[in-house]
């Protein structure tokens, strides 16, 4: 399938320094490669967005108990949350699927590999973490910890970031409500991930409760999931990240 761009208008140029001073700095590599790649995804796939938000009070209390107890290991709420898209994924295996170019074929993931973005100095990069659904949390953590270290600091091989089956990104550490990621094709979501937030919630008997809530926003093709999947497959990440076991 193509585009026709021939039909739209010419981008618009303009000259900049006649508003006043200017500097021009050449786009760094890493980054022209996957703007490519994201524009690609962005014009051929229709990308719908969803937005909800997981309580989790309990998950969060748990976590930091757990973090206290265990000085030296350290599990941010991005590790339950991929351990969480794992069992999500069981439930919903059309989050782990691929569509043919020709749009005639799905075809369906056994592993679990979660592909992770991450934020470096020369741009976005998106490791691969192997087979999640038989790795303990802190494995998980490890791994993490030295794979974004290795994105920041030498880069990443095409092997490191191949095979992911669905992708979280996470501004969690930095703030935000929601967002609407693009996904990383030819997977066919993307979950992102912002700030806890504390918010005062209404009880079922009327009362008023402080709850810690995990803003969750998942993008996904349209042409393979519907609105309904994408809310039953997110309230699912919800229900694992609450049932999540945090290590011995
Ligand atoms: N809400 C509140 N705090 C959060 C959080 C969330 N959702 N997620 C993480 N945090 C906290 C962590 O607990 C940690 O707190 P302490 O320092 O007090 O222990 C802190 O934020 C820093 O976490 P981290 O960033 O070191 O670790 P992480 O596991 O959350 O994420 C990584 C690792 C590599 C994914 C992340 O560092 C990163 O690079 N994210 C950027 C991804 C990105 O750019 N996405 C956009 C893609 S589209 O352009």
């Amino acid at each position: 399938m193509t585009l026709d761009t021939a039909r739209l208008p010419a981008w618009p140029e303009d000259d900049f320094s006649s508003y006043g001073a200017i500097r021009m700095q050449a786009v760094g590599r890493i980054q022209a490669i996957t703007g490519l790649h994201l524009h690609r995804n962005w014009l051929s796939i229709p990308h719908v967005f969803h937005q909800d938000e997981v309580d989790v009070t309990a998950l969060e209390q748990r976590r930091r108990q757990w973090n206290a107890d265990h000085p030296g290991v350290k599990l941010t709420p991005l590790v339950p949350l991929i351990a969480a898209t794992v069992k999500a994924i069981d439930r919903y295996p059309l989050f782990a699927t691929s569509l043919s170019a020709d749009g005639k074929t799905l075809t369906f993931k056994d592993y679990r590999h979660i592909g992770v973005a991450v934020d470096t100095p020369n741009g976005l990069l998106v490791p691969v973490l192997r087979d999640c659904g038989t790795k303990s949390a802190t494995a998980i953590a490890d791994e993490l910890a030295a794979i974004s270290e290795k994105a920041r600091t030498k880069g990443l091989s095409m092997a490191e970031m191949a095979g992911g089956v669905i992708t979280i990104s996470s501004l969690g550490h930095i703030g935000g409500t929601g967002f609407t990621p693009i996904i990383n094709a030819p997977q066919v979501a993307i979950i992102g991930v912002t700030k806890l937030a504390e918010r005062i919630v209404l009880t079922d008997d009327g009362g008023l409760s402080k709850r810690l809530l995990l803003p969750l926003s998942l993008s996904y093709d349209h042409r393979v999931i519907n609105g309904a999947d994408a809310a039953r497959f997110v309230r699912a990440v919800g229900e694992e990240l609450d049932g999540f076991a945090f290590p011995d």
